[in-house]
């Protein structure tokens, strides 16, 4: 009768965690474009009266040939570019890719703090936590794909916000992610 007891309780507390697993939501949505999945979308609240943002996101392309990511809109800025940024005689500086970004077939390409990021120049207001900015992405073969940043705290390193654990908050700041 334990013995058989024990094992319900085991079989009872496996199910459980199951259905916890199960029910915790995905950080942020995910977006099918064609080969390409676009995930992780986030952005950070802009300080006080700062007119620049810059927004974060995951492009994985599950095609066998390569896409680009050529032009970025939204109403929320009045000027919207990829930039990369890099380390020149131990100064960090930013840039903007002049060809677009791009995503190499089997590959997936993260835009994080201190490497890739979408620049959002001429803020039209401050961006807040909980905010959500819609954007509209372009890619060459993908086409226009629409995606909503979530807006995390101003110290967040990852689409999960200042409180989630996880890859993001272990890497240094400005690591470069290089992908
Ligand atoms: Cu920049």
């Amino acid at each position: 009768m334990s013995n058989r007891s024990l094992t319900i309780g085991a079989i009872a507390t496996v199910l459980v965690s199951t259905a916890l697993l199960l029910l915790t939501p995905a950080s942020a949505e995910e977006v099918k474009a064609g080969d390409l999945v676009i995930s992780q979308a986030w952005s950070r609240a802009t300080p006080g009266g700062a007119r620049v943002g810059a927004g974060y996101l995951t492009i994985e392309n599950k095609g066998s040939v390569p896409d680009r990511l050529v032009a970025i809109s939204g109403d929320v800025a009045g000027k919207i570019e990829v930039h990369e940024m890099a380390t020149t005689n131990g100064v960090m500086t930013m840039r903007p890719l002049d060809k677009g970004l791009t995503i190499d077939p089997g590959k997936t390409v993260t835009l994080a703090p201190g490497g890739y990021h979408l620049m959002l120049t001429g803020l039209k207001a401050p961006l807040k936590q909980g905010d959500k900015v819609p954007l509209t992405l372009e890619f060459e073969k993908a086409g226009k794909v629409a995606v909503t940043l979530d807006v995390q705290g101003v110290g967040a390193k990852g689409p999960g916000g200042d409180s989630s654990g996880g890859m993001m908050k272990k890497m240094p700041e400005h690591s470069g992610m290089k992908m």
